[in-house]
């Protein structure tokens, strides 16, 4: 395989208008944010990255400015000019930043695609030489759909039936306090086959169990985070009480944490998203414990744009990964998106992994131009600054 040097590293902070704003327990944005990486390799490859940050530390802690901020003053210095084998180096020479795992995610997604371009390889089937043999990717991710919190029950059926139409097999349902019986027993009457799963966003404590109990009757595939963001034990104790798998988001940042997990038995399933646990390296890791330990896994979703779309894409294709995956097809996101081709959905719910080495998608520069731009609107320091 060859190396890598690293000469330039280009920033491009992005605000998208979405197509349809996802409401969860925690809020509702507008726009997708992010700062997107162009590294540039002594031979002229661009390699792109996603660092998926909002504008708020609603989801998580990082922000876009606390994102530009490490990625310019910290992350590019340490990682500029070396000789990089192969990415899996990437989290040793960021070793000095701790946290902001979206922010050095972004930077070491670009890195592995500079790395698959300059082998001539896609990078789903490059993430499969770091695995055991037998971990060959499949055509592309078996997908589903996150739906955000309506208004009603009957406007959430309205959104399920076009998503079904289109040919999604896993529906996932945004909940809150107030807002899951009646919601999850209305879709079940409707809908009493569907692949169903809900998602909480942490807006439960474990005095709720009683009441989460009453969504066991409704054959739920799993619920998600329903606990907080920061807490693994008292999940464990809720699980014990359900009948439903629990499947843990927010809590889980690293694969010390899913060991934790799952020694308590926490987590029946994992929501991994690659930009949560810091990147791609201890995605990989991450994915072997749970394949050894049997573990459902999945890949879950930041609203991406094409670019961290495409690197989710290709480590979802991954066989490890067993579960519908929250990565939708572009129209569910944008019109239009920074990249092309769209993603599309085809047959059995799938995401196809597109064919070009790396990301196999281009990146269109005049599109991030104007979603520089509409960034340099929204930025909150601008507005301060004012
Ligand atoms: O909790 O999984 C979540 C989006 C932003 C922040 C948190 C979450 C989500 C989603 C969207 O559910 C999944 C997607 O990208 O389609
Ligand atoms: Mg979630």
């Amino acid at each position: 395989m060859k190396s890598i040097t690293i000469k330039d590293v280009r920033l491009h902070p992005v605000a998208l208008p979405l197509v349809e704003p996802l409401r969860t327990s925690f809020g509702v944005d507008e726009y997708k944010t992010a700062v997107l990486l162009e590294v540039i390799t002594e031979q002229g490859i661009s390699g792109w990255g996603e660092a998926s940050v909002n504008l708020a530390p609603g989801y998580g802690p990082e922000t876009m400015v606390t994102g530009l901020h490490v990625l310019q003053q910290f992350a590019i210095p340490l990682i500029t000019n070396k000789e990089i084998k192969d990415p899996s180096i990437v989290p040793v020479l960021l070793r000095s930043i701790r946290g902001h795992k979206h922010t050095v995610a972004g930077l070491e997604a670009a890195i592995w695609d500079a790395c698959a371009k300059v082998n001539d390889m896609r990078l789903a089937d490059y993430f499969a030489t770091f695995l055991p043999e037998g971990n060959q990717p499949r055509t592309g991710a078996v997908v589903g759909v996150s739906i955000g919190i309506q208004p009603s029950v009957k406007e959430t059926l309205q959104i399920i039936e076009k998503r079904l139409a289109q040919g999604y097999k896993r529906i996932k349902l945004k909940i809150k306090r107030g807002w899951d019986i009646e919601l999850a027993q209305g879709v079940r009457e409707a809908l009493p086959t569907i692949m169903l799963m809900l998602d909480a966003n942490s807006d439960y404590t474990l005095q709720d169990s009683e009441h989460l109990k009453q969504l066991d009757q409704f054959d739920l595939l799993m619920i998600e985070q329903p606990l907080a963001h920061d807490d693994i034990y008292q999940h464990s104790k809720l699980q014990q009480q359900l009948d439903t798998p629990l499947c843990l988001d927010e809590s889980i940042h690293s694969v010390s944490d899913l060991q934790v997990a799952t020694e308590l038995g926490a987590l029946n399933i994992l929501n991994l998203k690659p930009a949560r646990v810091g990147g791609f390296t201890h995605s990989l890791q991450m994915y072997k414990h749970c394949v050894e330990h049997e573990i459902g896994l999945w890949i879950g979703g930041m609203l991406e744009t094409g670019v961290g779309r495409a690197t989710n894409v290709a480590f979802a294709a991954l066989p490890g990964i067993n579960l519908p995956s929250d990565i939708s097809a572009t129209d569910r996101y944008f019109d239009p998106d920074i990249t092309e081709p769209r993603f599309e959905l085809s047959n059995g719910s799938q995401l196809a992994i597109p064919d070009g080495y790396g990301i196999g998608v281009e990146v269109d520069l005049n599109r991030i131009a104007d979603c520089e731009a509409i960034w340099e609107d929204i930025n909150p320091f601008r507005a301060n600054h004012d």
